[in-house]
Parts: C-alpha cells; sequence; structure tokens
C-alpha cells in the first residue's frame, strides 16, 4: 500500500502530470507537453534564486508560452523542443500560459509555477 502511493508520486513528478518535483541540488528542469489545450504538468515548483528550464514540446499544433512575469515568451512548434530558463527571484505563485490561439479552449490553457523560498 505504502510502496503504491510512493510509485504513484513518482510517476506523478514525470512528464505524465500533476506537480513536477525538483532533486535538491541537480540544474532543475522540469518538461513540459503543450497541447488543446492544456500543459502538463500544469503546476511547477521552483526554488527561489535557483535556476529553471521549462523543456516544453508541443504534440499537436503550434502553442506559446509566455510567462510575463518571467519577460518571457516564445512559440512550442510540434517536432522542436523549446527550452525557457528562468530564475525566481522571489517566492509566490506565478502563471503560465499559450498565447498562440489554439481553438476554444485556448483561454483555459495555462499553468501555474510556484515558486518557494
Ligand atoms: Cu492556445
Amino acid at each position: 500500500m505504502r510502496r503504491r502511493y510512493f510509485i504513484a508520486l513518482l510517476a506523478a513528478g514525470s512528464a505524465a502530470g500533476g506537480v513536477a518535483r525538483l532533486a535538491a541540488d541537480a540544474p532543475a528542469e522540469v518538461e513540459v507537453i503543450a497541447e488543446k489545450f492544456d500543459f502538463t504538468p500544469d503546476t511547477v515548483k521552483a526554488k527561489v534564486g535557483k535556476p529553471l528550464t521549462f523543456v516544453v514540446t508541443s504534440i499537436d499544433r503550434v502553442h506559446g508560452f509566455k510567462m510575463p512575469d518571467f519577460g518571457v515568451r516564445t512559440d512550442i512548434v510540434p517536432g522542436a523542443e523549446t527550452r525557457v530558463t528562468i530564475t525566481p527571484t522571489r517566492p509566490g505563485t506565478f502563471a503560465f500560459f499559450c498565447d498562440v490561439f489554439c481553438g476554444d479552449g485556448h483561454e483555459e490553457m495555462g499553468g501555474t509555477l510556484v515558486v518557494e523560498a
């Protein structure tokens, strides 16, 4: 029972979904998959002062990846890996979202970066 729960946590930390967990000392990287009309995972954790690279791929069409609080935006083109690195300077909750119109659910296509001290 306990072991099963642990495995479920590991799976949730991968690109499969849920909250991405970051190793303490390794350079932080998180894989994010974009598709109509979701980012997976849609909640990502980071630490103040520690660089974090989003490695974003699209599995259907062109999407956008925008984080206004970090002055970042880029297109996400299917078949290519798009890397965006940010370094949080304060704790808080920050939005990322698609800014390329991709259909009727586009306005809901977003996620949250949770930065801890
Ligand atoms: Cu979109």
